[in-house]
């Protein structure tokens, strides 16, 4: 059975999109709304109660959390050498950008984007939405101190976390605006 991939255009989707490219499987897109106050579809709910995409679909049920897909198919393609393997000294600073990607800054993109899930009342949202801004700045600062003068987020080494940068550098989970808008200068 094919992969199928719940995706939505500029979404965080977009980096496991990349990587069934790289190894090489087919897949079937299937296009979901993400937009803020637009319903999830039932389909969606069904498989991520969070409403969020990506979601894998494989012969054996449904993936959600992109480091989770990501490690999931590096690890199931060890052919194409997108993740350092389970005893390389580099498997655990490759895990460490991959949680710290999908739990702080992509955290802070649903404060910047999905504000009034974080607000308790219609009050904060400015606050909410500056401080946003600010945290996002504050994480992608760490990531720009890493990185330095290397190529790659592993330094000479090509990865899956390349890839997953590269999604969130360009990505704008169905806002209307490019998510470096939402980053304060
Ligand atoms: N922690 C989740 C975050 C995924 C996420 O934020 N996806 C965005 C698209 S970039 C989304 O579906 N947003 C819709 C929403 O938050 O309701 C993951 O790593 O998969």
């Amino acid at each position: 059975m094919p992969y199928r991939l719940f995706y939505a255009d500029g979404s965080a989707a977009m980096g496991v999109r990349v990587i069934l490219e790289e190894v090489g499987e087919t897949y079937e897109l299937i296009e979901t709304e993400i937009g803020a106050g637009m319903p999830r579809a039932p389909e969606l709910l069904a498989v991520n109660p969070n409403g969020w995409v990506p979601v894998l679909l494989w012969e054996h049920g449904a993936i959600y959390e992109c480091g989770a897909i990501v490690t999931f198919l590096c690890d199931r393609y060890p052919e194409f050498r997108l993740a350092p393997a389970a005893n390389d000294t580099d498997r655990g600073v490759f895990l460490q950008w991959l949680f710290f990607f999908s739990s702080s800054l992509q955290t802070a993109y649903q404060m910047t984007y999905h504000t009034d899930r974080f607000c308790e009342s219609t009050a904060d949202h400015d606050s909410v939405q500056h401080r946003s801004g600010r945290r996002l700045h504050e994480l992608w600062q760490v990531v720009d101190n890493a990185i330095g003068n290397r190529e790659w987020m592993l330094g000479q080494k090509f990865s899956a976390a390349d890839i997953y940068l590269f999604m969130l550098t360009t990505c704008y989970c169905g806002s209307t605006e490019l998510s470096t808008n939402a980053v304060p200068s």
